[in-house]
């Protein structure tokens, strides 16, 4: 017969991929789920969560994201009217980004990890939850995350028993400013909330923040301007220049600045509105412009001029970097949620493909891509990165959950002792934030290229299957909240300060009472043994030398240990193969050989954990 010529319309089409519920296919979100969360609380929350993940394969979801990403955040007119006047509020968000927010705000994305039934599991759930929605999100988790941060600022502010900087009249208005504040950052109902800003970067650096030159003034309360729950402005006027702004969009804002030629800094809160009879006003707030970014675009990052900003002193005067580090411990891990998060979608899309990619020239059942063996093995290489990273994002979610709820019933590898947890989230939040963001940016790109050509797309006509926008986003992850080589020094800085000696007792202890035995648990104890020699005083510039060396043998020593309870929590097979072959394979741990001389054994092993979650989907029906 002779060949038939394809047309635009006829010859071969490869059928669309199905994605399915990311959260009954997910092995690594189930495994996380079984090591931190309850029986009782899977069983009570799992459906939610099933609804939640359908709710997020709507077509309605995916217009919303496609109409963030191609309706631009712009500044109307330049910030200016018709007629020349100043346009006090000149930001245009989509309607996308807006429902969007909405919606997160609805689903308590935020509000969950406060909620008070849940105690100490409240930031598991609340992590479960944010991981499926970050991908479909359009990146308005990134507002989430520092509205989450100024809560736990707020919150620890609230609780300090001496505030000096204010004066005795001034501290009941300024604890009322605070808890109407915390209504509308915990609120679940979109016309109500506020989401935050954290404005910490200037011209002068992002990381070094000692170059800040935001300067704020006690200039006391005064004036009939009121912020958005009816009460006067703060006492401290704040002017300035801030050259990344996030979530310019936001009711409030965390930031630093000035008080003296100390050269120390203090932090802020304020509103970033105010009303004068009903007239709503920027608090000080002028946009310059719009930041055009490689991603993220439908996040509206702003340069900021500040002019008489009045707000709320935060903190002790001099203490700022220490009060805002309270932001940056949860947005450094909403990062690490959203890094796994955004991965798990990319790997669920992938695996969607490769059930249903036909090769033309291959006879069924050979024809399909999930049946070659370079492919499924390049799969499960990312796969297991992916889990590894899931579960360590688990555990400190679990970890911060324990260190809000001291005392509180938790889950089996969470410490009793709230200062080992506490010393455990200092030391592993910037661990886990760079080792996460640089494993999802890898792995996203795994992902995108395991689509071809199409993978490579911006496919706006089917968005949820848009890897090269999820590429783009997934790459700020490893420069927002501190690059990678900041947050390595800041890990070398954690093992060579001050607490340094409980830290590493700390992380000891945990690694002994978490590892099961066996010779990977010797591995991984032999390569903490290594760590600990870098953590020794005389080692201090050679550790900051090696730091990213040190951050990301940490990571995998965390990570390894926590695969192999996993495996020991409920005897499962693949678990434990999954556990071995991390180790074995990672070069943390080189005094272990990959036992896997058999390929075809091993290949057999590659598609069992690239595919793990389909027995799941089987099981409900979905497949
Ligand atoms: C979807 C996910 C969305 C995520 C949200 C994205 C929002 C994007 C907005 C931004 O990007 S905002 C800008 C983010 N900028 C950074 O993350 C700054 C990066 N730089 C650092 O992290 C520096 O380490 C830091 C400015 C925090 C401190 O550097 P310094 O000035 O050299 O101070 P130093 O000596 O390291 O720390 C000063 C004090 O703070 C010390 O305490 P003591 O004075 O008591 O010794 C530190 O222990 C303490 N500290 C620092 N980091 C801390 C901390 N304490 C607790 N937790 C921390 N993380």
């Amino acid at each position: 017969m002779a060949p038939v010529a394809a047309t635009s319309t006829t010859g071969f089409f490869q059928v669309q991929p199905d994605i399915p519920n990311q959260f009954i296919e997910d092995a690594a979100l189930n495994r996380a789920a079984h090591l931190f969360l309850s029986q009782e609380l899977r069983e009570q929350r799992s459906p939610d969560l099933i609804r939640f993940a359908d709710f997020l394969r709507t077509p309605e979801v995916w217009s919303w994201v496609a109409n963030a990403e191609h309706d631009l955040p712009y500044v109307s007119g330049n910030g200016f009217r018709a007629f020349g006047t100043p346009n006090p509020d000149p930001l245009v968000t989509s309607n996308g980004w807006k429902q969007l927010q909405a919606a997160g705000i609805r689903e308590g994305i935020v509000a969950n990890g406060y909620e008070h039934e849940l105690q100490a599991y409240a930031r598991v759930h609340q992590m479960l939850k944010l991981y499926l929605w970050n991908p479909a999100s359009a990146t308005v988790t990134c507002p989430s995350a520092m509205q989450d941060g100024a809560i736990s600022v707020l919150l620890r502010e609230l609780l300090r028993k001496d505030v000096p900087g204010y004066t005795a009249d001034q501290l009941p208005l300024r604890k009322k400013v605070f808890e109407s504040a915390l209504m509308r950052l915990m609120s679940r109902d979109p016309s109500y909330a506020w989401t935050s800003g954290q404005w910490m970067t200037e011209r002068a650096g992002g990381s070094d923040v000692a170059g800040t030159q935001t300067v704020a003034t006690h200039v006391g309360l005064g004036g009939n301007e009121v912020d958005g729950n009816g009460h006067p402005l703060g006492p401290w006027s704040i002017d300035g220049f801030k050259w990344f702004s996030s979530a310019t969009d936001s009711g409030c804002v965390v930031l630093l600045a000035k008080t003296d030629d100390s050269g120390r800094l203090s932090c802020f809160w304020a509103p970033t509105r105010y009303y004068v009879n009903g007239v709503e006003h920027m608090n000080g707030i002028r946009i310059q412009r719009l930041k055009n970014k490689l991603g993220t675009k439908s996040l509206p990052t702003a340069e900021v001029e500040l002019k008489n900003m009045r707000g709320w002193l935060i903190g002790e005067e001099g203490r700022g970097v220490v009060q805002i580090a309270t932001v940056l411990n949860i947005t450094r891990l909403y990062n690490a949620v959203s890094a796994m998060g955004s991965l798990g979608r990319a790997l669920g899309v992938a695996r969607a493909f490769a059930r249903i990619r036909e090769f033309p020239s291959r006879k069924p059942p050979n024809n399909v891509l999930r049946t070659l063996p370079l492919f499924v093995k390049t799969l499960a290489g990312v796969t297991l990165t992916h889990r590894a990273d899931t579960l360590f994002t688990a555990f400190v979610s679990a970890l911060v959950g324990a260190g809000d709820h001291p005392g509180a019933p938790s889950a089996p590898l969470v410490p009793n002792n709230p200062a080992q947890v506490a010393a455990l989230i200092r030391i592993l939040t910037p661990v886990l934030k760079s080792s996460t963001a640089k494993h999802s940016i890898a792995g996203v790109q795994e992902c995108m290229e395991s689509l071809g050509g199409v993978g490579y797309m911006e496919n706006v006509e089917n968005p949820e299957m848009n890897l090269a926008c999820q590429f783009r986003n997934a790459n700020v992850l490893a420069i927002w909240e501190g690059t990678t080589d900041v947050l390595s020094t800041d890990t070398v800085k954690v093992l060579h300060g001050r607490g340094g000696k409980a830290t590493v007792a700390a992380l000891d202890a945990w690694l002994r009472s978490s590892l099961p035995g066996g010779p990977e648990s010797e591995e991984v104890l032999t390569a903490w043994s290594r760590i600990t020699q870098l953590a020794q005083p005389q080692r201090k510039a050679e550790a900051i030398a090696r730091a990213r060396q040190i951050t990301f043998a940490l990571a995998d020593i965390v990570a390894a240990t926590l695969l192999l309870a996993d495996a020991a929590s409920d005897g499962n097979a693949l678990a434990l193969a999954i556990a071995q072959r991390f180790v074995r394979r990672s070069a943390t741990f080189p005094g272990l050989q990959a036992d896997e001389d058999d390929w075809e054994k091993e290949c057999k092993l590659d598609a069992a954990i690239a595919f793990e979650g389909e027995a799941n989907l089987k099981a409900k029906g979905k497949l």
